[in-house]
């Protein structure tokens, strides 16, 4: 028996940057050719896309860790690593992703439908990207950063046309496998159906599904039987169908009853009181079903209930019933807002802007914003001169200034990036206050020759401009 999974945790891991290359290009009789390491490559995505031929979330269940593949680190001699693989994680139609706390980030309905559940890791850069006219040769690169860990839950909500609801043994399955090809268990004990079932039918030029859900009893709400839990796959369709039993053998029921206690049942789950119905009376091969089909038709007409009176079993009034359900899924399709046939939904980012904050905290000045803190995770703090350009990049972008102003000290500590994964260090300025930049870090002095004080000057106007030229341009990504 194939199993049917409707809702699964997963753990989606997307790939890491790869880390950047230091390297110097080396030649015989020119040791020092210059910087030639080459970029990482970026991580792959863990990308989530509807796949109508998958029907079940059944794989997450055996598996539910996922990662896609890591950016290859860059080379010597300028070579870029290679970006690691999107995963691509094929979903049924209807599912609903959801974050830990319940909170549906995407629900994905159409074929080719994706969601980018994990951003890989941008790779960092080689030290031939990060050479500049000053600082000709970077000893370091730049680290590549990991890539997004999310926990998400799937669940899904089956996307069907019509849905057929009603006691155990009503004939609901029995329905499905009459008016379309598909072949549910039929049997004659209650709750024979234990997951829905869904068919595709062809009525005229109209085709649609029809899914039926396990059967409801008094109490389903409560959580008898097998309770409303399968009442999610209805929620999507457009009609719902009340398949009621001519024929069954229990005193107490009949067909109005049941209607009521279906009812009942539908609305202590919500949000389908506006679904159009129809009334099934079915089982009418059975005589006494016929003549309690046409006792009961009168009441439940004067209800404004549309009314079928069919045999699944005989073949009865089924033509009839198809072509009805055939003209409200019509008529509900054409209601429908018009949709791009693919839609594609990526999970909103932050945006990647310049602002940042600092903020005085019992022994700590904390700074957060993405750029210090995508900087940070860069950073190979065991290469000093990578630690120095980090200094750099943040004194650029003003946190220094902004440090001064909030109080920091001259050994202070200052914690860059949230309060359970932050990086802390003391703080040496490296400008007295409202002066120029002493001097930047991250050189190589080898490539240094002594140079007239004047020539200094304008080197260090260029550097400046260098510096500006540098900060705009190192945000490719
Ligand atoms: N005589 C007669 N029996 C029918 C008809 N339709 C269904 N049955 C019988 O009723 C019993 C239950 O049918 P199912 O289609 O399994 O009923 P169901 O509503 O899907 O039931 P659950 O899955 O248990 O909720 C089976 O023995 C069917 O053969 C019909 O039109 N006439
Ligand atoms: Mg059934």
């Amino acid at each position: 028996m194939t199993t049917f999974v409707d809702r699964v945790e997963l753990h989606v891991a997307a790939g890491n940057g790869g880390h950047g290359c230091a390297s110097v290009h080396r030649e015989k009789f020119k040791p020092l050719g210059g910087p030639d390491g080459g970029n990482g490559g970026r991580g792959g995505d863990v990308i989530l896309t509807v796949d109508q031929s998958v029907t079940t979330l059944l794989d997450y269940h055996h598996s539910p860790h996922r990662k896609a593949t890591n950016g290859k680190p860059g080379e010597g001699g300028n070579r870029s690593g290679k970006d690691g693989q999107d995963l691509v994680l094929p979903v049924p139609d209807g599912t609903v992703v959801l974050d830990g706390a319940g909170n549906v980030l995407a629900d994905l309905v159409g074929h080719g439908t994706s969601y980018v559940a994990a951003q890989g890791g941008r790779g960092g850069l080689g030290n031939a990207a990060l050479a500049s006219a000053r600082r000709k040769a970077p000893g370091f690169a730049l680290l590549g950063e990991p890539g997004d860990l999310q926990d998400i839950h799937l669940e899904l909500k089956t996307v069907a046309d019509v849905a057929l609801v009603g006691y155990p043994s009503a004939g609901k399955s029995s329905l499905i496998s009459v008016l379309s090809a598909a072949k549910p268990k039929i049997a004659d004990y209650p709750f024979t159906t234990l997951v829905p079932n869904l068919g595709v039918v062809t009525a005229g030029s109209t085709v649609y599904t029809v899914a039926d859900v396990p059967g409801l009893i008094p109490g389903a709400s409560q959580g008898k039987g097998l309770g409303l839990e399968f009442l999610r796959h209805v929620e999507r369709c457009s009609v719902l169908v009340h398949v009621l039993d001519t024929a069954t053998l229990e005193s107490e029921r009949d067909p109005l009853s049941d209607l009521d206690v279906i009812e009942a049942e539908l609305s202590e789950y919500g949000g389908l009181d506006r679904r159009p119905r129809i009334v099934v009376l079915n089982k009418i091969d059975v005589p006494d079903g016929k003549d309690l089909a046409e006792m009961v038709r009168p009441d439940l007409e004067a209800r404004g209930y549309r009314v079928f009176e069919v045999s699944a079993v005989a073949h009865m009034g089924l033509k009839e019933l198809s072509f009805a359900l055939a003209e409200l899924v019509a008529g509900a399709r054409a209601a429908r807002p018009k949709e791009e046939a693919t839609r594609i939904v990526i999970r909103p980012k932050a945006v990647d802007d310049a602002g940042f904050t600092v903020t005085r905290e019992e022994d700590v000045f904390r700074v957060r914003g993405e750029k210090p803190e995508r900087w940070v995770r860069q950073t190979d703090f065991n290469n000093d001169e990578a630690v120095g350009y980090l200094a750099d990049r943040l004194n650029r972008l003003g946190v220094e200034e902004r440090l001064m102003k909030a109080g920091a000290r001259h050994g202070d500590g200052v914690a860059i990036g949230p309060e359970d994964n932050a990086v802390v260090f003391d703080w040496e300025p490296s400008m007295s206050a409202g002066a120029e930049m002493l001097g930047r870090r991250g050189e190589d002095h080898r490539f240094e020759e002594p140079r007239p004080a004047a020539q200094r000057r304008r080197d260090r106007e260029a550097e400046r401009d260098d510096a500006q030229q540098e900060f705009d341009g190192f945000e490719p990504f």
